[in-house]
Parts: structure tokens; C-alpha cells; sequence
């Protein structure tokens, strides 16, 4: 007998309630779940404001055909993710997908809110919601130190350039009616061993401290700094560790950003978000898949994308989270990395939200550790999918792998065509 998709969603709800655990409820909350898009994984990380390649300690690998190389292309790509992902959710912009209309142009410090204007049309458009990144790469002044280059000029001109970004960020808030999250990542850093590695740190601080200086709307734009453990060609030095990017945010009250790419490989950001939410009001998180180092690999639902869903969930922090996706793989279809992604961030939150935590921690507050150690096994094995299909089923998208098939019409009749491919 084949049980419809209904009868299969009232078995698992009913295994589930037996455990204390509300499916409807759960479906519900995830609903509302904004998760930020980021858009750099359409083109891998160029923008439209230079030609040259992607620098600054990260890098893309792969030539899989049909990128996006205009704003066309990436907004139709990004529309074609939307479709197959359920909800309402952010797009997460850098400053270098500026986008320049008749010739005009202008440097990253002299950025404006009226070189967005298209995206807060394309969100607008769509209810979206707009988070925005200083881009202090791929930049001829970005060569290796910026807010800490010991040169004033280009200090400034890339204190100048946050500047300009938390404008733009005010313009996005203001034209949304929702808060934006400005994110900060320096790859400022050295390839060998430092002679001075007090300077550079005590440069970016005050850098940092002349920005955050500014008057600038505080209810709704939020400002974050990115931790990070080395880049490539910065193996030795990086000047915004993690050390230093936690201190300065938590004693500056600005956001602290974990990517969980950017710690060392057995460090882990689901054991780092309950220290954060005690000396943070927000917490903002770049969802990624580092493969031994900071590869930016697609977001999978693996053990450490639960483990972080779960500490959101059961220390009832989703009012106080950002969270964004940050990956980029050139060697597969783009858009359907995005729908990927996005689709398993979800799984994560709602296993995490499927999950009988008040009773999982008091086993543990008993002592009770072999009973709990066999409850959290058991519950891998719990409908988790049935519950899955029906929020898919009432978001009106497809919950299983058919929607690749929707991807893969869209490479034949749009990607493949593209100019970029046929040359
Ligand atoms: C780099 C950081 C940063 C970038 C994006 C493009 O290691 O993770 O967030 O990936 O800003
Ligand atoms: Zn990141």
C-alpha cells in the first residue's frame, strides 16, 4: 500500500508528539526562518565593478559552463534558486556587485546607495530582505594589508569604503523596512613569519574605532566582524583572527561573525555559539563546508550543520541570529548549489526544531548519559522526512530530488546559451 503524503505527515506527527514534540509547530517556525542568499556564489566572487580575478586569500576552483557575467543573468539565476527553495528569505550583496548604468563608475570609497538601486528593486519585488559586505578584495589597494596597511591613504580609502557600505546598508533598511546586517571581513594578513604583529592589529582597531565612529542607525543596521584563522598567501599572519575579531566585536557591542570555515579543523562554531550568546545581544553565522582547510564547499546537512541549527534552536536564539550562507564551487551547476544549500540549512533547523530538547538536557542535568546517548541515536531514526515533504508540500515546492530536473531544464535552455559559454 502507498500512503499518501498526508497520511505518512499524521503517522510521523503522531511518533513525534509521543515524545513531546509539536510537528505543526515546527513547520510553522521554520517557515519564518530568513536565511541570507549569498549572491557571490553565481559568478564565483567577480561582481561587476573590475575585471580582473578574485584575490585576497580565497579562491574559486572549477569552470563549470554558464556563470553569470551581468546582472541579468545573476538576478535570474538568483529568481531561479528562489522558486526551489520554500519561504521568504535575504539576499546577502557584496559591494562589488555595484551595479554602473551608462558608463558612469565609481571606486569602492565613493560607493552610493544609488548604484543598488536595481537590487532594492529586484527585493522589493520579491519581499526580500537585503545584507550587505565591504568588499576590501579582488582591488588594486587590496593587495595585502587594507585597514591595516601602514600607508594612511590606503587606510583611508578603505575606511572611506566602510563608510560608504553602512550608508548604502541605512538606504537598504530604509527602503525594505527590514534590519540589514553589514558584514566586515579583512584578509589583511602575511604569507611569512611577521616581524610586527602588534602594529597591523593596533591600525585595524583604530580604523574600526574611526567607522563605528559615525552616526549611523543602530536599531537597524547591524555591524559584524568576521573572524579568521589564515587565508592563502596570508598562511602566517591574519591580522582579524579570531582572537581579535571576538574581542573587538564583544567589547565594541558590534556583531561577532563565525564562518564555520575559518577555525582550525577540529575546532567546531556549534561549540562556540553558547560562549557568544552570553556576552552578545546577535550573533551572525556564514553557513559553509570547509574540506580540510576553507574550501567553501556546499552546504550539506552533515553532523555540524545540525549541531549549529540545534544551538540556535534550543538556546531559543533565533531572534538574536544572522544567518548567511558563504560558499563558492565553480564545478558544479551554480544555481542548484544555491537550492542545495539552502534547502539543507533548512533540514538542519528543522531537525533541530524536531527535537525534544527540554528532556534531552534534563537527562543530561541527571546524569542520566547512557539514556540520553540512546534517545539521541533513536531520534536520527525518527519520520524526519515526512515532516520535511509536508512543509515542502505547504510552501508549494517540490520536497524530494525532482526539482534538480527544474535545474537542468534551466541549464539547457538558459545557462548553456549563454554568451560566456558559446564563445
Ligand atoms: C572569506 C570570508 C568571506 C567571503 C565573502 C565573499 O574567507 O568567508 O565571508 O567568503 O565575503
Ligand atoms: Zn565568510
Amino acid at each position: 500500500m502507498i500512503m499518501s503524503t498526508e497520511s505518512r505527515y499524521q503517522f510521523a506527527k503522531e511518533n513525534y508528539s509521543k515524545i513531546g514534540v509539536d510537528t505543526d509547530a515546527a513547520i510553522e517556525r521554520l517557515g519564518k526562518i530568513k536565511i541570507s542568499l549569498h549572491c557571490w556564489q553565481g559568478d564565483d566572487v567577480i561582481g561587476f565593478d573590475h575585471d580582473g580575478p578574485l584575490t585576497g586569500g580565497i579562491q574559486t576552483t572549477g569552470d563549470y559552463p554558464g556563470k553569470a557575467t551581468t546582472p541579468d543573468e545573476l538576478m535570474a539565476d538568483i529568481d531561479k534558486a528562489l522558486s526551489l527553495i520554500p519561504g521568504t528569505h535575504k539576499l546577502s550583496l557584496h559591494a562589488n556587485y555595484a551595479i554602473f548604468e551608462n558608463g558612469e563608475f565609481a571606486d569602492r570609497d565613493k560607493l552610493e546607495p544609488k548604484h543598488f538601486a536595481k537590487w532594492v528593486a529586484f527585493a522589493k519585488e520579491r519581499g526580500l530582505g537585503i545584507d550587505f559586505n565591504g568588499t576590501y578584495f579582488s582591488h588594486p589597494k587590496a593587495k595585502q594589508l587594507t585597514l591595516a596597511n601602514p600607508d594612511k591613504e590606503i587606510r583611508d580609502f578603505w575606511i572611506s569604503h566602510t563608510k560608504a557600505c553602512i550608508r548604502i546598508s541605512e538606504y537598504f533598511a530604509a527602503e525594505l523596512g527590514q534590519p540589514v546586517l553589514f558584514n566586515i571581513w579583512l584578509p589583511d594578513g602575511l604569507k611569512d613569519v611577521p616581524a610586527d604583529r602588534f602594529g597591523p592589529r593596533r591600525r585595524t582597531k583604530e580604523a574600526l574605532d574611526e567607522i563605528l565612529g559615525m552616526e549611523y542607525d543602530k536599531s537597524k543596521v547591524f555591524v559584524s566582524l568576521e573572524a579568521k584563522v589564515f587565508g592563502i598567501g596570508m598562511e602566517s599572519y591574519t591580522v582579524g583572527s579570531p582572537d581579535f575579531s571576538s574581542l573587538y566585536a564583544t567589547s565594541k557591542g558590534i556583531v561577532p561573525l563565525l564562518d564555520n570555515g575559518h577555525y582550525h579543523p577540529t575546532e567546531t562554531v556549534s561549540d562556540k555559539i553558547s560562549s557568544f550568546l552570553l556576552f552578545n545581544d546577535r550573533l551572525a553565522l556564514h553557513l559553509t563546508r570547509p574540506v580540510r582547510w576553507d574550501s567553501d564547499h556546499v552546504v550539506l546537512f552533515d553532523d555540524e550543520t545540525r549541531e549549529i541549527a540545534k544551538e540556535i534552536i534550543r538556546n531559543d536564539a533565533l531572534d538574536k541570529m544572522f544567518l548567511g550562507m558563504d560558499f563558492f564551487d565553480a564545478s558544479i551547476n551554480r544555481v542548484g548549489a544555491w537550492v542545495v544549500g539552502m534547502r539543507n540549512v533548512q533540514k538542519a533547523l528543522l531537525y533541530a526544531l524536531l527535537s525534544p530538547n527540554k528532556q534531552l538536557a534534563e537527562m543530561q542535568d541527571t546524569e542520566q548519559y547512557s539514556e540520553l546517548m540512546v534517545f539521541q541515536e533513536e531520534l536520527k531514526f525518527y519520520p524526519f522526512e515526512d515532516v520535511w515533504e509536508q512543509f515542502c508540500e505547504q510552501s508549494g515546492m517540490i520536497a524530494g530530488r525532482d526539482w534538480f530536473d527544474e535545474i537542468k531544464t534551466y541549464e539547457q535552455s538558459v545557462l548553456s546559451k549563454r554568451e560566456s559559454v558559446i564563445e
